[in-house]
């Protein structure tokens, strides 16, 4: 698309929207002074377990949410109580990697300050959850001593950076970590509120209420009297919406490099990580009954060598920041500027402000989205192993004491520990001198056992769901294990003892468990009922398909049973059940995020 045919689709526009039709958040984040609203007053009041006014929404942006314990939500009520609150807390974590004195720090919080437990999530970080608000404080302080930090893990900005954590990769995955981590922090918020809040550092400019800024102005130069605060990149209104980035080294998609705003795809020749193929546009997050809204799969638009990636993450940011929806936060995620602007705008926008062109994408392969579990060995000698952590829950239980096991470990182990994008853990870079201390430690806590599981369930993932996150509407991380079990039995019934199939369960239509590219994924309407998706690619290349709405076990069972013992039977060499299931005439292929509704 030649300039001029862009610019006619740039005025055809508004980049103007006035303040009464932006979306509340846009006046919250403009008014809230770079982030920091009331929080301070916040924390000190004792009335409330809470937050008060938006300051819930701010708080966001510093990695933290304000979620009620929902399994007490109606007694609270009938007692007129108000509910439980708590706080759910995510590290920033790029590419999953933490050191095992920093795993130590986080268990150590863990277990005095939340609830015992650490939640691996889909984007390979920590998650704290029950922390109360007189806990919140301490809780950042411990983080920041393991000198991590939660900064940009939720809220309108760049969330964490994914990244292959691959450990067999060895100086692939060195060069690849170091980008991922140099993007995670030039995409960083740069407002001091985190440190002035949650780190008692002196305040350096508590500015006036500034006019809001005009969505698609360039953000001011400085907007802090004295130009200490500033937000070159972001301005006062961040980014419309929440914002993703995640690497894959081909042929292991496990990542799910397509659901990504931006997705790096590693191009390397022998040990040197040459650059990148870049896609734009991915995304899970849909509404349900609402047909303007779909998952999306991104869109490879060319490559860049691998020092100009930064480069080129900033550019599509400010594209976003400039373009994205203000007024409807349901579609004002990338994905759906560049189905409203045209891949070929955004392309052209996107080299204007780069200066040069991207180049011809290169050939790459994916082979699985899924962690290879167990012993695996480094070119250095050191070996690693992945473990199984079902739905990314560590914590102890009578059978499973996977906490304890791990703490033990962290505190013998001179390596290094990996967070999978599949929610499982990588012990990674064991030196032979501790790999039998450790494989000991494993064995003693029942932790090689558990990993040990069926291809089905090693495959299978479940987004947090009841009784923390607010919007679920359906068990999810609870139910998913026993529901798993149900779809062994039936498996093994039909003949197919150790399938692997992806199945995603998410408690609603978020989809934070990326379940729209799951062969069967499941989002949650209703307690119980479930809507599935079906035939979407093994290795994330495909989006599923709606194919059952509002459903309850015992039908899904009914559906699957069927599905399952003609593949048994008619699957040929290799299929995939999400193949098949579209070659058998269950489904029908989604070949782009607009038809998923169809
Ligand atoms: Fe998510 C909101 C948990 C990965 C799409 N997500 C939430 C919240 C914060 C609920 C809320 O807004 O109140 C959930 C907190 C639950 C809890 O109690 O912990 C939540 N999301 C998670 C995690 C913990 C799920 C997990 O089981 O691991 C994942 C944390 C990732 C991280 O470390 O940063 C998580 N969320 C995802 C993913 C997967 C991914 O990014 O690869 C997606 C789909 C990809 C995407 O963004 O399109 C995802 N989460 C959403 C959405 C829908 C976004 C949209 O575009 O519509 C929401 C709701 C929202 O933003 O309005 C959401
Ligand atoms: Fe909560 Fe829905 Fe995300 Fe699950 S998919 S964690 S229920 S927002």
């Amino acid at each position: 698309m030649s300039k001029s045919e862009r610019e006619e689709v740039d005025r055809s526009v508004d980049r103007s929207q006035p303040l009464e039709k932006l979306s509340e958040n846009e006046t919250i984040k403009v008014e809230s002074d770079y982030l920091r609203g009331t929080l301070v007053e916040s924390l000190e009041d004792r009335i409330t377990g809470g937050l008060l006014g938006n300051d819930h929404e701010l708080t966001k942006f510093h990695g933290i949410y304000l979620q009620d314990d929902r399994d007490l939500r109606d007694e609270r009520r009938r007692k007129k109580l108000e509910p439980a609150y708590e706080f759910m807390i995510r590290v920033r974590l790029p590419g999953g990697v933490c050191r095992p004195d920093q795993w130590l720090k986080l268990d150590e919080l863990a277990m005095t300050r939340a609830n015992h437990t650490l939640r691996l999530t889909t984007r390979q970080t920590f998650q704290f959850h029950g922390v109360v608000k007189r806990n919140l404080k301490a809780t950042m302080q411990g983080i920041h001593e393991s000198l991590l930090d939660t900064i940009g893990a939720c809220g309108d900005g760049n969330r964490g950076v994914m990244a292959t954590p691959l450990p067999e990769l060895g100086p692939i995955h060195r060069q690849l970590f170091g980008v991922a981590k140099q993007v995670s922090e030039h995409l960083l918020p740069r407002s001091r509120a985190y440190h002035e809040i949650w780190l008692d550092e002196e305040p350096v400019y508590r500015g006036e209420k500034q006019a809001p800024e005009v969505p698609g102005e360039a953000p001011e130069e400085a907007s802090g009297k004295d130009g200490d605060e500033r937000e070159p990149l972001y301005g006062r209104t961040y980014l419309p919406r929440k914002f993703k980035i995640g690497f894959a080294v081909p042929p292991t998609n496990d990542v799910d490099v397509f659901t990504q705003d931006i997705g790096f795809i590693a191009i390397a020749d022998g040990d040197e990580l040459e650059g990148f193929n870049v896609a734009v546009g991915g995304g899970m997050g849909r509404t349900d009954n609402e047909p303007t809204t779909y998952p999306r799969l991104a869109n490879v638009i060319g490559f860049c060598p691998r020092d100009r990636a930064v480069e080129v993450a900033e550019k599509i940011v400010t594209v976003q920041r400039d373009y994205g929806n203000r007024v409807d936060r349901k579609v004002a995620r990338m994905k759906y500027t560049i189905d409203r602007l045209g891949l070929d705008w955004f392309v052209g926008e996107l080299q204007d402000r780069l200066g040069w062109e991207l180049g011809e994408s290169r050939p790459y392969h994916f082979e699985t989205s899924q962690d290879a579990f167990g012993w695996s060995e480094n070119a250095d000698g050191t070996r690693n192993y992945t473990l199984f952590v079902e739905n990314g829950r560590v914590k102890d239980t009578d059978e499973l004491p996977m906490m304890t096991g791990l703490r033990e470990i962290a505190r013998v182990h001179p390596g290094d520990f990996r967070i999978t994008a599949n929610q499982n853990l990588i012990i990674a870079r064991i030196p032979d001198e501790s790999a039998e201390e450790i494989a000991g430690l494993l064995e003693s806590h029942g932790i090689v056992g558990a990993t040990d599981r069926s291809h089905l369930r090693r495959h299978s993932m479940a987004c947090v769901g009841f009784p923390t996150c607010g919007l679920s509407m359906a068990e999810s991380e609870r139910y998913f294990p026993e529901f798993i079990t149900k779809v062994e039995a039936l498996a093994s019934e039909v003949g197919l003892e150790d399938v692997p199939i992806v199945m995603r369960m998410s408690g609603c239509n978020n989809g934070c468990s990326r379940p729209y590219v799951a062969e069967v994924g499941f989002s949650g309407r209703a307690p119980g009922k479930y809507n599935v998706y079906l035939g979407g690619g093994f290795h994330g290349q495909r989006l599923g398909k709606p194919y059952l709405e509002n459903v309850g076990e015992t039908t899904i069972l009914e559906h699957l049973r069927p599905m399952l013992e003609r593949y048994a039977t008619e699957r040929e060499d290799g299929e995939s059940f999400g193949d098949f299931t579209i070659r058998m005439g269950y489904t029908t292929e989604v070949l782009e995020g607009r038809e998923f509704n169809d």
